[in-house]
């Protein structure tokens, strides 16, 4: 039994954009029980409680040692009576009975395969499990329409499911700069996603493209795409226009070009050749000289291109993590009503956008200290 004088009591501030977070974490056990019920919130569209159970999880994420007592977690934001009893759960018995049921469920473990196929989000995969679509056999067998995205996603269903490291990340980094200098000299790329974050593994590469020159920008998705079409680089590939007009998480604006395009979800062919080029020493796969297996693997790769007007946003915008995110435009709005996207910030009590040519910039704006990337892995 503890002495409660001697329990350390922690501090922590209720958003996670006030935090640093970095992947170090004393609380796995508990993070990683709150973690799979917001994901099975997340996946049964239950966005809020899936916010629930990421926020407690994320204030867990900073705790600067494991927690051992439930007293501990006193005066803590963000931890629900939900998310305490799975805590209070695991602390006790060593385990949560919720999370250890969740996992076992046909259902859970039916939608985390069908939502692994890229292109399959929560809703098809509901719909396919009330059809009697438990698996990918099942699916396959179905007389189930795909579309493209979807074919890709079954066909490179294990690459794409299995963890990019940073040496992969880095060797398509190489094959996008190609692409870029030969399309556009002078433009650049950034990466960004977890890997700018310091993660040594993901389960994608994020990448923006800006060009110095504000407008030299415009039309430069397409040639990219083509580009590494021509080259075979590409396995699967969809571009879509600026929707900054449509989306809901910034203000409207009028938008200068609506032809603009400036995101690209796709599917490299990333061969195990290129990797070593890239300076890799050893391949988890065996590759074709050891006999058999292809010599190269399917990775999920995400292209941005922003103007660089707005190349501060975007890349605040698409660092991550997800929650962090969240919280950054939650702070803006609740705390200084203003409207943070990846594109502006708009003050909604002066009424006028806040320019920003860094990251810290925006921060500043915000009235909040600076987090570097590497302490957004809230
Ligand atoms: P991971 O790939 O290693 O799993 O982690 P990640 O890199 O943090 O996740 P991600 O799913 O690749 O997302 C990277 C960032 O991009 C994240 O902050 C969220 C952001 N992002 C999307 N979709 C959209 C979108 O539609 N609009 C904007 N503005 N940002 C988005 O993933
Ligand atoms: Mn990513
Ligand atoms: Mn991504």
């Amino acid at each position: 039994p503890t002495n409660e004088a001697e329990v350390e009591v922690f501090s922590v501030p209720s958003y996670a954009c006030q935090r640093r977070t970095t992947l170090e974490n004393r609380n796995t056990v508990l993070t990683d029980a709150l973690s799979l019920l917001a994901e099975n919130a997340e996946l049964s569209a239950e966005e809020g409680r899936g916010v629930a159970f990421r926020r407690a999880a994320a204030v867990l994420k900073v705790l600067p040692e494991p927690v051992t007592d439930m007293t501990q977690l006193r005066g803590l934001p963000c931890l629900g009576e939900h998310s305490l009893r799975v805590i209070k759960d695991i602390l006790e018995n060593g385990a949560s009975s919720e999370v250890e049921s969740t996992k076992q469920s046909e259902r859970f473990k039916a939608l985390k395969v069908l939502t692994g196929v890229f292109g399959v989000g929560a809703k098809t995969a509901d719909r396919w499990i009330r059809e009697g679509i438990h698996d990918l056999q099942q699916l396959k067998d179905s007389r189930q329409t795909l579309n493209r995205a979807q074919r890709a996603g079954l066909e490179h269903y294990d690459d794409i499911n299995q963890p990019v490291s940073k040496a992969e990340a880095d060797a398509i980094g190489e094959i996008v700069e190609e692409a870029v200098a030969s399309v556009l000299p002078g433009a650049q790329v950034t990466l960004i996603g977890g890997f700018r974050r310091g993660k040594l593994s993901g389960h994608d590469v994020d990448f923006l493209i800006t060009h110095p020159e504000e407008g030299r920008e415009v039309g430069l998705m397409p040639k990219i795409v083509s580009w590494l079409e021509s080259q075979g680089f590409l396995l699967y590939q969809k571009t879509t226009r600026n929707s900054y007009l449509e989306s809901d998480d910034g203000p409207a604006r009028p938008c200068s070009n609506m032809d603009r395009f400036e995101r690209c979800f796709s599917v490299f062919k990333l061969d195990e050749d290129e990797k070593r080029r890239a300076g890799q020493t050893q391949s988890h796969h065996a590759s074709a000289e050891d006999g058999g297996l292809k010599p190269w693997r399917a990775v999920r790769v995400d292209l941005v291109v922003s103007p660089i007007s707005q190349f501060a946003f975007a890349l605040l915008g698409w660092t991550g993590s997800k929650l962090f995110e969240r919280e950054l435009r939650r702070w803006a709005g609740h705390e200084k009503t203003m409207s943070l996207s990846s594109h502006a910030l708009y003050d909604n009590t002066q009424r006028t956008y806040l320019r920003a040519t860094s990251e810290e910039e925006i921060f500043a704006h915000l009235g909040l200290d600076y987090i570097p990337p590497s302490e957004r892995n809230a």
